[in-house]
């Protein structure tokens, strides 16, 4: 077996040393106070690099960031050759790896993955990297690069980008010169393969009269997209807001598409009018949400749910235009799905729909069960997954009518300006608009496709959430003991009612989801679960529920 150079590894570890903190490689990497990841990232890097020995020198990535976190905290994340997230069984080596006290427990494991893994050390290994735009990114980086020296990876910087972009670029660099080739590994490369796309599906077509008014979170998005600007031409309006990446205290504030869901209002100071439609990223611009303000002033939300139901009942109608019905679509939600969008692509779409457990890995597996698979989350984080067979009707399906061809036309372009490795916020705004302009619809004739039942998103502060455990796609708990009929007794009084109890992921707090008939039954719904949860927690231990609605 190859061995590696210990007093390497000792002299670059002896830079980034562990904090007395037990980490965990969550549903979205590592995330926490930046000045608490340090070593993880510098330990990331060498599991970046021993993936892609693994992989026989297949790229791997590693995105620095903390999403629709405030700007103290960071995080990385591994992104698979085909730009997916990092296989489950890694996430537990990078777990135990972070968790290493001693240089030597850390040479230990090392060796103990090489060998059990059967990993070749004289293989090369290749990395790629980004960051968003939090000031803790640079020191991050050289942390991470410190990492990447103890196994001799080659790397590539590719600075400040979105998630979506680092995940489209690994899938570029390993699939380049081959008949999977995904499109050119550079950013200008990325906006020029999304751009022309979306000019195809909008082609021949009026644009909105409205303006787009984009609020990306002062965050990455809005240099991004400001660059990506140019290749769209005069195929979309847009006006950029909420762009302040130097002020970083202003990152994800009051602004975003994690406060405008979670809120259920614009961002803070925005002033809506009805004749706009408004849509939000957030800080590392793979969520998207759409909202407007109806002509009464009520604010109405295009969320995940909504985008999912857009997006399935345009692909439906085109691969039946396009004579091609032998390619099954399917749609994936998770429990956070509201009810309403279930009802509506079962009964309305007639479109297979499944349900799974919170996490973005999670539905991109599910989704790439059908030919097409449509999955969100309610977030607003979601994409299409084409399978190889389903792009290989849509590209050799000849037409035997006039609109046959555009139907196929318009399904290789849908093909093109979709991001298949993660949910992207971009390339998803161009979908939707691509739809609307298709259709010529303002986003209240979007809005009519269904009524979303009123929900409510509670966070509960207990002592331990790893007592909470679920089954059922997280939709029943298991433990604590007794807890699940209590409440099962308490929804059953509740018309239309649904709710359920889950430990975060990516928080140290239960989160409770309810859904009524009205407002009014929603909160109390709401209210009363997440007062239950307290109580039954004998250790409850942050404020009382009633605060949180
Ligand atoms: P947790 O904290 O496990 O609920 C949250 C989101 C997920 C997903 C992850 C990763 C909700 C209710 N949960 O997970 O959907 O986006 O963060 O960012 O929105
Ligand atoms: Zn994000």
């Amino acid at each position: 077996m190859a061995t590696f150079n210990v007093d390497n590894l000792n002299a670059l570890s002896d830079l980034h040393p562990k904090p007395d903190t037990t980490f965990a490689y969550g549903t979205a990497g590592f995330r926490m106070k930046a000045n608490l990841l340090d070593s993880v990232i510098f330990r990331a890097g060498i599991v970046a690099t021993l993936r892609s020995k693994k992989l026989d020198g297949k790229v791997i990535g590693c995105m620095i960031t903390a999403s629709h976190n405030a700007a103290p905290d960071n995080g990385v994340k591994l992104v698979d050759p085909m730009g997916e997230m990092l296989e489950g069984s890694w996430e537990a080596h990078a777990t135990t790896m972070s968790n290493c006290e001693t240089n030597e427990q850390l040479a230990a494991y090392i060796h103990t993955m090489v060998s059990t893994l059967n990993i070749d050390l004289t293989k090369p290994a290749r990395v790629v990297f980004g960051r968003d735009t939090r000031p803790s990114g640079d020191a991050l980086v050289a942390a991470l690069k410190d990492g990447f020296k103890v196994l001799d990876a080659e790397s590539t910087d590719m600075g400040i980008i979105t998630t979506p972009q680092l995940h489209y670029a690994v899938r570029c660099l390993n699939t380049q010169g081959t008949p999977e080739a995904y499109g050119e590994p550079t950013v200008e490369g990325y906006y020029k393969k999304l751009a022309d796309a979306f000019k195809v599906l909008v082609e021949g077509k009026p644009r909105s009269s409205s303006t787009l008014i984009l609020d990306c979170a002062n965050g990455v998005g809005a240099p991004k997209f400001q660059e990506m600007l140019p290749f769209l031409g005069d195929s979309l309006a847009v006006k950029i807001v909420n762009d302040d990446i130097v002020d970083d205290t202003k990152l994800n504030l009051n602004s975003g598409a994690d406060y405008v869901k979670t809120q259920q209002r614009g961002p803070l100071g925005l002033k809506m009018n009805s004749q706009d439609r408004y849509a939000s990223f957030d800080g590392d611009a793979d969520r998207l949400v759409y909202y407007y303000a109806d002509e009464d002033g009520t604010f109405k939300l295009l969320d995940g749910d909504k985008i999912a139901g857009l997006a399935a009942m345009f692909i439906i109608e085109l691969v039946k235009a396009a004579g091609i019905d032998n390619v099954s679509v399917g749609v994936v939600q998770t429990a956070y799905a509201n009810g309403a969008s279930t009802q509506y692509l079962r009964s309305n779409l007639n479109v297979p729909v499944s349900c799974v457990p919170t996490g973005v890995k999670h539905l991109h597996h599910e989704a790439m069960k059908y030919d097409v698979g449509v999955y969100f989350e309610a977030n607003g984080h979601g994409t299409v997954v084409f399978s190889p067979s389903a792009l290989k009707t849509i590209y050799t399906a000849e037409e035997s009518s006039p609109a046959q061809a555009v139907a196929i036309r318009l399904l290789r372009a849908l093909s093109e300006v979709i991001n298949q490795t993660v949910g992207d916020a971009f390339s998803d705004l161009l979908l939707v608009e691509a739809i609307l302009t298709q259709r010529q619809w303002t986003p209240k004739i979007w809005d009519q496709a269904y009524t979303d039942l009123p929900n409510r998103l509670v966070k509960v502060v207990v002592q331990d959430r790893s007592i909470f455990k679920t089954v059922d796609a997280e939709r029943k708990l298991v433990e604590p003991v007794g807890l699940q009929d209590a409440i099962d007794a308490i929804v059953l009084k509740f018309r239309g009612g649904r709710s359920f109890v889950r430990p975060s992921g990516t928080e140290d707090v239960v989160r409770v989801y309810a859904e009524a008939a009205t407002r009014s039954e929603t909160d109390e719904l709401a209210y009363r679960i997440a007062g239950l949860v307290f109580n039954f927690n004998s250790n409850g231990s942050g404020p009382r529920p009633r605060e949180f609605l």
